[in-house]
């Protein structure tokens, strides 16, 4: 059955101008891209969607990093694509991230780390509605 995630090339992988090789990893591994768009995420949107760190030391430096320039914010489709995103994008922190994911191949630290993926169907769903209603 088909699923969909959300994800999201962050300000550090747009502005380095990773878009066209990160899209490049979804399509390869047989995601389809069925909606994207380039655009700045609001403080009032980026505060939800981090809504689970808003205890967190770093949680005032993680809202002013996602909101400081353009990500590219999409929509994945395909067979477990939640779980299959997941491990294309791997482990939080690029430190400890295997190459041949995306964080172990282009980040460096857990502050800038390049990309989100939906952890669960359902906040697949939340994330979704929320980016693209
Ligand atoms: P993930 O993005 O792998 O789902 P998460 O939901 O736990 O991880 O955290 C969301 C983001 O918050 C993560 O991509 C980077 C940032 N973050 C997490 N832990 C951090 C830490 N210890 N220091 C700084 N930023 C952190
Ligand atoms: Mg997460």
């Amino acid at each position: 059955m088909s699923e969909k995630a959300f994800v999201m090339i962050k300000p550090d992988g747009v502005r380095r101008g990773l878009i066209g090789k990160i899209v490049c990893r979804f399509e390869e591994k047989g995601l389809a891209l069925v909606r994207a768009e380039l655009r700045v995420v609001s403080h009032e949107t980026a505060e939800a969607h981090y809504g689970h760190l808003k205890d967190k030391p770093f949680f005032g430096e993680l809202v002013d990093y996602i909101t400081s320039g353009p990500v590219f914010a999409m929509i994945v489709e395909g067979k477990g694509a939640v779980k299959n995103s997941r491990s294309l994008i791997g482990p939080t922190n690029p430190a400890e991230a295997p190459p041949g994911t995306i964080r172990g191949d282009y980040g460096l630290t857990v502050e800038e780390n390049v990309i989100h993926g939906s952890d669960s169907p359902d906040n697949a769903a939340m994330e979704i509605d929320r980016f693209f209603k």
